[in-house]
């Protein structure tokens, strides 16, 4: 029997990549001129764009399979009209992609990186360090009280944080405190970490009146989208000492991030790595290639995006 024809939309990790390759009759791009009608799958990742235009050029496409949580790559209309299965990683990145926000925020208060480079660049001898801001004890605020969004409020409150929240919906059985807006939640707290999907419906969500009420002292974690954040407002807030830093994984064009926000000493500027372990990313790609399998099994996937069962 012929083995199904799977399109590899770059980039894929290398090991995804590969075994790809190894179960499948595995296509890429440059394939496509002639290989197009035998494509029934395709496995993607957040950053590779499946567009409207992909998905119309596939007649036979049947399943996409996202690796990643967010799937704002992905044109899910387009897919979603013409009955193609979506499937992501939900749950199985949550403690990576905690984990990286609370490093995020313990790094810009506690200056973890200016304060290696004073060590490296042997001014110690010279100097004391300045003091910094304190963790323990503040109010941070989570906007996105999800799966990931869960996972750092636990963190924070370990941490001896007090943590608010803004969803668009409260969330039943949770000891923190709503609040109704984000420039609510913003005004209420010293920092502020962002955990909502990207896409249309939460682009720019949080804008210069978000930061201006995070204020001067405030600090502002995104472990998100980049679209999620206003970024030319965010970096004219820090330059001008409105805000008083960031924690960014995540940027509006990534891999390209602003000289403006690289010439800046109070934020701490990250690769795009919040899910980026060994342990995380083996886990996500056992279940991207579970739902691949599942479906071409029998049409059914392990973890099909929200939008599917709403349908
Ligand atoms: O709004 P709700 O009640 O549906 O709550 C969701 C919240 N959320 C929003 N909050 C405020 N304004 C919005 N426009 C908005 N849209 C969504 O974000 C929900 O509590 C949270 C998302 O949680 P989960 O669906 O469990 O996603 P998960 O696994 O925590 O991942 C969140 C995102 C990913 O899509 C990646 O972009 C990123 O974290 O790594």
């Amino acid at each position: 029997m012929s083995r199904p024809t799977i399109l590899r939309v770059p980039p894929l990790s290398p090991q995804l990549h590969d075994t790809v390759g190894e179960r499948y009759d595995a296509v890429d791009p440059a394939d496509l001129a002639t290989r197009a009608a035998d494509v029934v799958g395709i496995v993607s990742s957040n950053a590779g764009r499946v567009g409207g235009d992909l998905i119309a050029s596939l007649p036979n496409l049947g399943v996409i399979a996202n690796h990643g949580v967010g799937y704002d790559n992905i044109d899910v209309s387009a897919a979603l009209a013409r009955g193609i299965a979506v499937s992501n990683t939900p749950e199985v990145l949550d403690d990576a992609v905690a984990e990286t926000a609370i490093a995020l925020l313990l790094a810009v208060r506690r200056e973890v990186v200016l304060a290696d480079r004073f060590v490296r660049e042997g001014r110690w001898p010279d100097a004391q360090y300045p003091l910094t801001a304190q963790v323990a004890g503040s109010h941070v605020g989570i906007l996105g009280l999800g799966r990931i969004g869960q996972a750092v409020a636990t963190r924070l409150v370990a941490l001896g944080c007090t943590v608010s929240y803004h969803n668009r919906h409260r969330v039943d059985d949770v000891p923190y405190a709503y609040a109704a807006s984000p420039v609510e939640l913003a005004a209420a707290v010293d920092s502020l970490v962002v955990v909502v999907p990207g896409g249309a419906s939460t682009d720019a969500l949080v804008d210069r009146e978000v930061l201006d009420a995070l204020g001067p002292d405030g600090v502002l974690v995104n472990v998100a989208r980049g679209s999620v954040v206003d970024q030319p407002a965010l970096v004219a807030a820090l330059q001008d000492g409105r805000l008083g830093g960031a924690g960014l994984d995540v940027y509006a064009d990534e891999p390209n991030v602003p000289a403006e926000l690289t010439a800046l000493d109070n934020v701490v500027l990250l690769p795009h790595v919040a899910s980026g372990t060994h342990l995380t990313r083996a886990a996500m790609r056992d279940l991207t290639l579970a739902n691949l399998a599942s479906w071409l099994d029998d049409g059914t996937l392990r973890t099909p995006i929200p939008e599917m069962s709403a349908q």
